[in-house]
């Protein structure tokens, strides 16, 4: 099962508490105070990493708490510090803080970690307060209370390319011809339930991802079908690869469909239809192709914008993989061209 949100309560451990003790021994009289310091609770932790694909894990557990420090002893035994968890998630999880809606941390990167809830600090035993008037304190510390929080975490995917198109425009046909991702193809509508990252592969061992997310139809950003909860995942692409079925299989014409598709994109979120983008005409293989290529370089003359031609379903992608290289690789340059 695919689950791109979640809700859970972390917290840390509490601290242990600090002990208050006098050194016991034959012959020593008055030995001094000697109560050890609590441990400090462990921490909760979050782990963004490429191994985990959704946080379907954290909707089956809902709660993680760090264990607590122990106590102190007396002989100056200091607690030790208790273990920290570790929660797994994908890379591109968004964390918020449900109390105050605030954004905490985007784990955006591999291997990224953060401490989400801290644990409490161990309590300080009674040689703590020995002072040169009080050389036989009483006093010892509770440890503190670990931290606790309610956190939503929403994976927003992040990949170089986001493929955009009707269902059945043939994406994941795309996705399979260009890298080792596995994604359904069938000739019906909505084949593609979730959002699947695949990776295209260079000889000189380059990599870029790319991401096929269920297919946009009229009004998806208004919730129709189910394009609109996966919009988010192709937000934060650098760039965007429109995907046409050049032979209108479906009985639309690729003109439109293009149309319709910035028009999406746009109510779902300003800006994002004109972001730097190619056009993936597919299907070049059908006999109704040809014209409707010839229609659609017409419709986008003024416009800069490269329009690659292939038949991902019988594996003919032409030069695609180099120029989704190099439009990305100059989308990513872009931000110090000033
Ligand atoms: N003739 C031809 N058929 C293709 C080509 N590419 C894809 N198809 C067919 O188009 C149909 C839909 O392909 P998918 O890759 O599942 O389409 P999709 O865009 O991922 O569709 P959804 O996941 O439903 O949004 C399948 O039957 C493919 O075999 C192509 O280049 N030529
Ligand atoms: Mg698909």
């Amino acid at each position: 099962m695919f689950v791109d949100r979640a809700t859970i309560v972390v917290k840390g451990g509490n601290g242990g508490k600090g002990c208050c003790s006098f050194r016991r021994e034959k012959y020593v009289p008055n030995g001094g105070p000697d109560g050890g310091d609590g441990g400090d609770g462990g921490n909760v932790i979050l782990f963004a990493t490429t191994g985990e694909q959704s946080l379907v894990d954290l909707m089956y557990n809902r709660h993680y708490a760090a264990p607590s420090g122990p106590g102190g002893k007396g002989k100056d035994m200091h607690g030790r510090k208790a273990p920290d968890i570790t929660i797994r998630i994908p890379v591109g999880t968004v964390i918020t803080d449900r109390a105050t809606g605030e954004v905490i941390v985007d784990m955006d990167e591999d291997n990224k970690t953060f401490v989400i809830a801290k644990g409490g600090k161990g309590g300080r035993g009674n040689p703590r307060f020995a002072t040169n008037t009080n050389r036989a304190p009483r006093e010892s510390e509770p440890g503190e209370e670990g931290e606790a929080r309610e956190i939503y975490l929403e994976l927003k995917t992040i990949a170089d390319v986001g493929l955009v198109g009707y269902p059945n425009a043939g994406k994941s046909t795309l996705l399979r011809a260009v890298s080792a991702a596995r994604p359904k193809v069938a000739p019906y509508p909505f084949t593609t339930l979730h959002p699947m990252v695949g990776v295209i592969e260079y000889p000189d061992f380059h990599r870029i991802t790319v991401a096929d997310i269920p297919g946009l139809i009229e009004g998806a950003h208004a919730n129709v079908g189910l394009g609109h909860a996966f919009l988010k995942h192709i937000e934060r692409t650098s760039i965007l690869a429109y995907v046409l079925d050049m032979a209108g299989v479906d009985g639309r014409n690729p003109v439109d469909d293009l149309k319709h598709l910035r028009i999406e994109l746009e109510l779902y979120m300003k800006g994002l239809s004109t972001r730097p983008a190619i056009i993936v005409a597919n299907k070049m293989d059908l006999p109704e192709s040809a014209a409707n290529l010839e229609l659609l370089k017409k419709e986008l003359a003024s416009e800069v914008i490269e329009i690659v031609p292939v038949a991902a379903g019988v594996d003919e992608i032409g030069n695609l993989k180099q120029v989704l290289r190099n439009k990305v690789q100059e989308q990513k340059r872009a931000p110090f061209d000033f």
